[in-house]
């Protein structure tokens, strides 16, 4: 996409349909201030927060993955557009996140240990909160000590962890093993999500369910929830 081109075009007088996909060149080039024009600007024409978040940035970003993956985009553009991707979701964060909703459940949630990916995370947790859960969001690169001193302290109900590296998935393994070991396991609900999991490997690795994105992540948690308040 050449700057020239952009300089002259007005965001707001895209139709929707041409709107969508120039967010998604905007995000793949990093453009911070457009993708917030551009939320503003859907949002306005009525749009749900939900769709604007999947359609225009999860979408766009799917674009940059593919691109990464293949060598055409490097780390610094790709941080670019993880930048302009989280000033989108800022915009979109309260507007999700339902202040006046019940607590359903309390979730503690971080990515794994050598993974600094968090863009997946942070939507799960937005999206969670939306729905009623209390969040606990540990970050980033978190080791199994950190996760066990939240759920402790926290009082949880739920373990979500998230991962987008295949080397650092089996560090889910990890934590879930040592929670057996500490004869804890079964007093969580744990919930593992990340590009390059499945539902097999959740399995394999001992977690209640694996979630393929956030909306599942909710819908999850909840069946989860309601479960368990029926056994109380
Ligand atoms: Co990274 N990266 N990256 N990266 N990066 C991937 C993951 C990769 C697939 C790109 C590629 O090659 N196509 C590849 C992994 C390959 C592999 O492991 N097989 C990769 C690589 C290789 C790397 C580095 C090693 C690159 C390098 O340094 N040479 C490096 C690793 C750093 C590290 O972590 N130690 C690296 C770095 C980075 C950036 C820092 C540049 C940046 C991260 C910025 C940030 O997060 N703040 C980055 C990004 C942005 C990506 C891609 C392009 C996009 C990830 C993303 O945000 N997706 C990614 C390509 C891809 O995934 N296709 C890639 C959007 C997000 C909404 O989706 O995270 O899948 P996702 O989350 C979804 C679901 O998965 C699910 O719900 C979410 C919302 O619907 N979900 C959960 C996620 N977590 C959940 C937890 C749950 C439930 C559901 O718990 C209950």
């Amino acid at each position: 996409m050449s700057n020239e081109e952009d300089d002259d075009l007005i965001l707001s007088e895209l139709p929707d349909d041409e709107l969508v996909p120039q967010m998604h060149d905007d995000l793949y080039d990093g453009m911070a201030d457009e993708i917030a024009e551009g939320v503003d600007i859907l949002l306005e024409r009525g749009w749900e927060p939900y769709d604007v978040l999947t359609k225009a940035l999860v979408e766009g970003m799917r674009i940059v993955g593919i691109d990464f993956r293949d060598g055409i985009l490097f780390v610094p553009e790709v941080l670019l557009a993880a930048g302009a991707m989280k000033r989108g979701m800022a915009i979109l964060k309260p507007l999700l996140v339902d202040s006046g909703a019940p607590q359903l459940g309390k979730l503690v949630i971080g990515t794994v240990k050598g993974d600094i990916h968090d863009i997946g995370k942070n939507l799960v947790a937005m999206m969670m909160e939306g729905a009623g859960f209390e969040v606990v969001d540990l970050g980033i690169n978190n080791p199994v000590e950190s996760y066990l001193e939240a759920l402790d302290k926290e009082n949880a109900d739920i373990l979500g962890m998230s991962a987008l590296l295949t080397t650092t998935m089996p560090y889910m393994k990890v934590v879930i093993d040592t929670m057996k070991e500490q004869g804890i396991r079964d007093d969580y609900i744990v919930l593992v999500g990340g590009a390059p999991l499945n539902e097999e490997f959740g399995k394999a690795i001992g977690a209640d369910s694996y979630c393929r994105d956030a909306a599942v992540a909710v819908e999850t948690a909840k069946e989860y929830m309601a479960r368990k308040h029926n056994q109380l």
